[in-house]
């Protein structure tokens, strides 16, 4: 068995970085505990690479410490794999890494053998998610639970209390709560317009009949986005590949989905497509392990399309159904590292011209506004073909995702409304416009 935590880099001048343990702080980064509600943490600013071009530069040689007590490794076991078959022996073999001066160095973390994961398991060993977390109720109730704190809900909410009146007084109230509950200028504008209209032809007999009016109003914003990711088996990996800013849920949606598609029994992949964290491949790893998932990792500073198109030829090898990369967050300002995204998706086109299958951008429900000018940017950079939104359950004033969908007609995927695996659901315009709205609109 050979550590991620011991990779050596000979090149290092002074040997001891390369060899270096993971300080507490390190790792207490890796798995950041948000607590529900919290703040949208401090994206971090990076350096901005130079402009890079596909192919994927080649790292230099990479060698891996085995653990004390281990068979030393063979030189020639270092040899980075020539073929997919090549690759497939080393992924074999266990976690491992291959060396060769020309080619991408891989580490492949294999899961441990099958450790039982029960669903009513502690989540302490969860990465990230606190001890204390519980799954939110099955079906409709969960949703309603996790989101009754949102400004959505609560505006409206406060709107039932006070018993209103079908007048324009209403109609002002409204705006005011989709304004507040972030659902943006443009959205609320059409929407009371629409209500106003009916209501001066006297469409409504009183005001709970203009506010079922509303109900449909925002479902029929949704349903058109409220698609679900299809993934046919096929001859060749489905590519997953997960985008957003920094902090916003993406290695935790990771974890999330791969717990969901080993459920659904899908042979599975992972690549630690985060080099530039100091501890993001061990939270993928940890991920991996805990869901029986072989990771592909290079770690820290390495390049990032080189980890995907090695984690696609180990996945094409192996004939993995799913393969699902993780990037490192970043700022949809900074150019330099959005071009770096495009670079991942030209190298792994080299080996499938139909990868990525899928662009999963990953958005903090709490961002608010923010969230349209980031979906614009990433989509201008890599082509977003699905979105996820999480942490619904925290702050999250909830208007932004009909404003999002408003404004660009992406497949809602998933939504988080929790850190619990099972708190990654699949988008349900139906329970998501419910959880928002009072009860007593008999939804
Ligand atoms: N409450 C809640 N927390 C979530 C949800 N999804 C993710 N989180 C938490 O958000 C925090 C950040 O998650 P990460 O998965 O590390 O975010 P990331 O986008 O990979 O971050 P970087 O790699 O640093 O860009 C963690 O504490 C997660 O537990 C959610 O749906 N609800
Ligand atoms: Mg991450």
């Amino acid at each position: 068995m050979v550590s991620f935590f011991r990779r050596k880099k000979p090149e290092t001048p002074s040997g001891s970085e390369s060899a270096r343990r993971y300080s507490a702080e390190e790792l207490a980064a890796a798995f950041p505990t948000a607590p529900a509600g919290g703040a949208v943490p401090a994206p971090v600013e990076r350096p901005i690479p130079p402009p890079a071009e596909a192919p994927p530069p080649a790292p230099a040689p990479d060698v891996v410490e085995a653990e004390p007590g281990a068979e030393p490794v063979p030189p020639e076991a270092h040899a980075a794999p020539s073929s997919p078959a090549a690759i497939d022996a080393v992924a074999e073999r266990g976690t491992e890494s291959v060396t060769e001066p020309a080619a991408p160095v891989a580490v492949v973390a294999e899961p441990r053998p099958s450790k039982p994961t029960p669903a009513a398991e502690s989540s302490a060993d969860i990465p990230g998610v606190p001890a204390t977390a519980v799954a939110a109720p099955a079906g409709k109730r969960g949703w309603r639970d996790r989101l009754r704190g949102s400004a959505f809900a609560r505006s409206f909410g406060g709107l039932f209390y006070t018993n209103p009146k079908l007048d324009e007084d209403l109609l002002d109230q409204i705006e005011t709560a989709l304004i507040t509950a972030d659902v943006g200028v443009a959205a609320t504008t059409e929407l009371v317009a629409a209500l106003r209209k009916r209501m001066n032809a006297r469409e409504f007999i009183d005001a709970h009949a203009l506010l079922l009016a509303l109900r449909e109003q925002l479902l029929a914003l949704l349903r058109p986005v409220a698609v679900p990711l299809r993934i046919e088996r096929a001859d060749k990996p489905f590519v997953l590949l997960t985008v957003g800013v920094n902090g916003v849920g993406k290695t935790t949606t990771i974890g999330k989905l791969a717990k969901r598609f080993k459920d659904e029994g899908r042979p599975l992949m992972l690549a630690a497509g985060d080099t530039f964290r100091a501890a993001a491949v061990a939270q993928l790893q940890a991920w991996g392990e805990r869901n029986g998932v072989a990771v592909i990792a290079q770690g820290q500073n390495a390049d990032a399309a080189s980890v995907a198109f090695d984690a696609l030829q180990a996945a094409t090898a192996r004939n993995i159904e799913v393969l699902i990369a993780d990037t490192a967050g970043r700022l949809h300002t900074q150019q330099g590292l959005m071009a770096e995204l495009g670079k991942i998706k030209r190298v792994l086109q080299k080996i499938d011209p139909d990868a990525p299958q899928e662009v999963l951008m990953v958005i903090d429900g709490t961002t608010g506004q923010n969230a349209l000018s980031q979906l614009r940017q990433f989509h201008a950079a890599v082509g977003v073909t699905g979105l996820v939104v999480t942490k619904l359950d925290g702050t999250a004033k909830g208007g932004v995702v009909f404003a999002l969908a408003r404004e660009f007609g992406i497949p809602i995927r998933f939504a988080g409304i929790g850190e619990r695996p099972e708190d990654l659901r699949v988008f349900d315009a139906e329970a998501f416009v419910d959880a928002l709205l009072p009860e007593t609109l008999g939804a």
